[in-house]
């Protein structure tokens, strides 16, 4: 739309409010007044929450709509991040530190009465990831702001993010997680904006006004792409980023037939049929379930995202520009139904040929791998895709075709080896790879840690990689200092600054200045009276949310991820369970055991049995051992429930040690890893994801190192692995699993944890049994060293000092130079 406005103020460029504390009242004010339509007098904390947020909104608002004008202006090339997941976090402290008004905002609204911690804690997290992989992408658009690289990040907008766990009588049980409720003062609709996705129907051929035979596709039917923008603002450097979030609504030609003949309660029905698309975001973290409504959210957030990057950036129309304007990430195969949407888009819309729009298509995408587990590489039945997207499973066998004709040519007489890659997979079904389908199409294909990226040229995509070596790269993971040092740990950030001075918060190898410090008494011992205080905000947090009180001194001992059999909870609670029994039985006296604090922090795919029965057993556990007068002392188990990001913030700068104990080959990188190392807590730890990395920066001596290395693993695979030969030969683990057997933590039933304790004996995916006693053996070294309080502290400045490389920052300037080629802005 274009217009000339005549008055002066609408001619001058959007301006930011006064950065004062006056200005910063007078701002918030009119939000409360006029907004949320209250006087100060009789506001709520909602209320008064909802508009601090709005009031710090303000000031990135004409920065943002600067950079938007300017991104389209110089045409610069910019990075589509597609992601199912975003895991934001709260943002209010991370928009105040961006704009620099954590000071500003803290003393208007005390001079309005108001605690500014109390607005904070009113907050809602964003919960619209499941773990690591969501969180990751919100670390990343964080990053790309904040280097002032131009980025959309594109998503879903779920109604309800991850559940909110509770636990019943030690048993998880799930409630919806209602965000939205309380309004969402960060998000700007825009109606005008909403985008058409099609479903269903069949595909025909016909022959357009040049004679030449095309496809078109008929579908059943469709529902509309409602866009959110999220401001994504960089660190105090005025850029600010998209986040463009998808909600789907009914479309009018989807209820009015309905709607016309009479039926109101159908076409009602027909609105509410549309919304379950992105009603709620599946649970399942690393082993997807193949539902059709995860394949329709998946089409529906890719097809909106392309058709609106067509639209808002490919001004002239000329689709054929596009490699020069935008890299789609795919992270991992969640969006993959992007590359024959987009071919679809080229061939069948924009009228290209096949060559030319694949030529194009290859170029605008590059995948993330983020797995290794066989059950997790999505493949979409076809029987179910071509129900669903006729034309787009077409378009996957003409691709597979032209692709296996290629590796024919390349290896002829090798047919096992073309079936091999084939995207399309035969048994115990027909089926898309989706992971090949991204490997083909990519122009680049990457793995998030060293050793995942090499198992996966040598095991996953094996023949993939020896066909097109040049394709594969690794990008290691990172984590947003921002959030995870400067907002959650602002103690140890002070004591940074005050040490090497500002700008490390955004150039963390830094951190390497700090190196010397390790040897200063005096910086040791500032370092630890913030990890005192650390801990005592958390026991505070503790107390007030989950009613447990905890002792001062002990050692600090955390595991918080989601809870899944390779992560292995099990063994970590094996070793504390062996504690207590040696406890118990008079094997080791008192005055021997290193006092320890264990916290868990984990939920369980709603459906995932055993994860359940594992939550339920930490929950058993921690009440026995809690309640037992002769171990209160020495031994705590806690369990608080609804890990999330926020909780996160308050725990992971409180932990003395971090667990990281993944068989090996089996977690991808994890990210926690980093964010314990960048806090100051030791690892223990298998040879596993980034945890190799974080060793090798921070040293052998500073790291606990334990259990099978992969190709340990592989081999025992190989020859054979029998759980109960380890139950037989080791007397502490056989004491271990018998009392979890006896009854002990059951009221005496011996039926309750029967299914948990034969799955270890005679199952053991992940080889617990096997790594136990070097576990054990582990975590009595990591006793000794935590009796010398000098060393230890020592140990976790080096983590610190030594850990600047897993700054998501770094992640994202390997992307831009090894896989996206694009520029800061300017
Ligand atoms: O991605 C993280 C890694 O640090 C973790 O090691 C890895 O486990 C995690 C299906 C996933 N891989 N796959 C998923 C999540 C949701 C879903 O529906 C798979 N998450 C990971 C970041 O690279």
């Amino acid at each position: 739309p274009s217009f000339q406005p005549t008055h002066p103020l609408a001619l001058a460029p959007v301006t930011s409010p006064p950065h004062s504390v006056d200005g910063f009242v007078r701002e918030f004010l009119r939000e409360l007044n006029t907004d949320a339509g209250v006087t100060l007098s009789r506001s709520t904390v909602n209320d008064q929450y909802l508009s601090l947020a709005r009031t710090v909104r303000h000031y990135l608002s004409a920065r943002w709509l600067e950079n938007t004008r300017k991104v389209r202006e110089t045409k610069a090339k910019m990075v589509g991040y597609l992601s199912a997941e975003f895991l934001l976090g709260r943002q209010l402290g991370n928009a105040l530190l961006a704009t620099d008004l954590e000071e500003i905002a803290e003393k208007a609204l005390a001079e309005c009465g108001i605690d500014i911690a109390t607005l904070r804690a009113q907050e809602v997290e964003p919960g619209l990831g499941n773990g690591g992989l969501g969180r990751l992408a919100a670390c990343f658009i964080d990053s790309l702001a904040t280097m002032g690289v131009p980025c959309i990040g594109y998503g879903i907008r779920y109604e309800y993010g991850i559940f909110r766990q509770t636990f019943v009588d030690g048993r998880q049980v799930e409630q919806p997680d209602t965000w939205l409720s309380l309004g969402s003062p960060w998000e700007f609709p825009h109606p005008e904006h909403a985008v058409q996705v099609d479903f269903g129907g069949h595909t025909e051929t016909y022959t357009d006004g040049d004679g030449v035979e095309r496809t078109r596709w008929v579908p059943a039917w469709n529902v509309l792409g409602m866009p959110y923008n999220y401001m994504v603002p960089g660190y105090q450097n005025g850029q600010v980023n998209t986040l463009r979030l998808w909600s789907a609504q009914a479309t009018k030609a989807f209820d009015l037939p309905t709607f016309n003949s009479g039926d109101y309660a159908d076409a009602v029905r027909a609105q509410t049929f549309a919304e379950n698309i992105t009603k709620v975001l599946y649970p399942e973290d690393s082993t997807p379930q193949g539902k059709e409504l995860r394949l329709q959210q998946q089409y529906f957030f890719v097809a909106c995202s392309i058709r609106d990057f067509l639209d808002r950036f490919i001004l002239d129309g000329d689709v054929t520009t596009l490699p020069e304007r935008v890299i789609f990430q795919l992270n991992d195969t969640h969006p993959v139904i992007a590359v024959p949407e987009l071919m679809r888009v080229l061939v069948d819309i924009e009228k290209l040929d096949w060559d030319a729009a694949w030529a194009i298509t290859k170029q605008c995408f590059a995948y993330t791998c983020h797995t290794l587990l066989p059950e997790a590489l999505e493949v979409w039945p076809t029987e179910l895709l071509g129900r669903l997207l006729p034309r787009h499973l077409e378009i996957i066998y003409r691709i597979n075709d032209e692709f296996l004709a290629e590796v024919r040519a390349a290896y002829p007489d090798d047919e096992l080896r073309a079936r091999q890659m084939s995207i399309i997979a035969e048994y115990p079904e027909r089926s898309v790879r989706m992971a090949y389908l991204a490997t083909v199409a990519g122009s680049k294909v990457n793995g998030v840690a060293e050793l995942h990226s090499q198992l996966l040229r040598d095991k996953v995509l094996h023949d993939f990689s020896e066909y097109w070596p040049e394709k594969f790269t690794n990008v290691t993971n990172g984590v947003t200092p921002r959030r995870f040092m400067r907002l959650a740990n602002p103690g140890l950030s002070g004591l940074i600054t005050e040490t090497l001075g500002t700008g490390w918060l955004t150039d963390l190898e830094r951190l390497a200045e700090l190196e010397p410090y390790a040897e200063d008494a005096d910086f040791r011992d500032a370092f630890v009276k913030i990890k005192e205080a650390n801990k005592t905000r958390l026991y505070r947090l503790l107390q007030a949310r989950d009613g447990v009180a905890l002792p001062g001194h002990h050692l600090l001992d955390v595991m918080v991820k989601r809870l899944h059999e390779y992560k292995r909870q099990s063994l970590k609670l094996l070793h504390i369970v062996s504690i207590y029994e040696q406890i118990i039985t008079g094997k080791v006296a008192l005055d021997q055991i290193t006092p320890r604090t264990f916290v868990f922090g984990a939920k369980a795919a709603p459906g995932y049995r055993i994860a359940k029965e594992t939550i339920y057993l930490i929950n058993s556990v921690a009440k026995v051992v809690n309640s037992d007068p002769l171990v209160k002392d020495v031994l705590k188990v806690v369990f608080p429930a609804n890990y999330n990001v926020t909780l996160a913030e308050t725990l992971i700068p409180a932990a003395d040690l971090s667990e990281q104990i993944s068989l090996a080959g089996k977690e991808a990188s994890g990210t926690g890893n980093m964010k314990f190392a960048l806090n100051g807590a030791l690892t223990i730890g298998t040879d596993d994801g980034a945890n190799v990395e974080i060793r090798k920066l921070v040293g052998d001596e500073h790291f606990f190192l334990f259990g099978l290395a992969e190709p340990e693993v592989a081999e025992l695979q190989a020859k054979g692995y029998h759980p109960h030969e380890y139950y037989e030969s080791d007397p502490q683990l056989k004491a271990t699993l018998d009392l979890i057997a006896s009854g002990h933590f059951s009221g005496g039933d011996r039926s309750v944890f029967e299914p948990l304790v034969s799955n270890l004996l005679y199952d053991d995916r992940f080889m617990a049994l096997a790594d136990f006693k070097d576990y054990a053996e582990a975590q009595a070294r990591v006793d000794a060293a935590y009796a010398d309080q000098e060393t230890w502290a020592r140990s976790a400045v080096l983590n610190v000092a030594r850990s600047g490389f897993f700054s998501s920052d770094r992640s994202m300037r390997d992307y831009i130079d090894r896989i996206w080629h694009t520029q800061p802005l300017r």
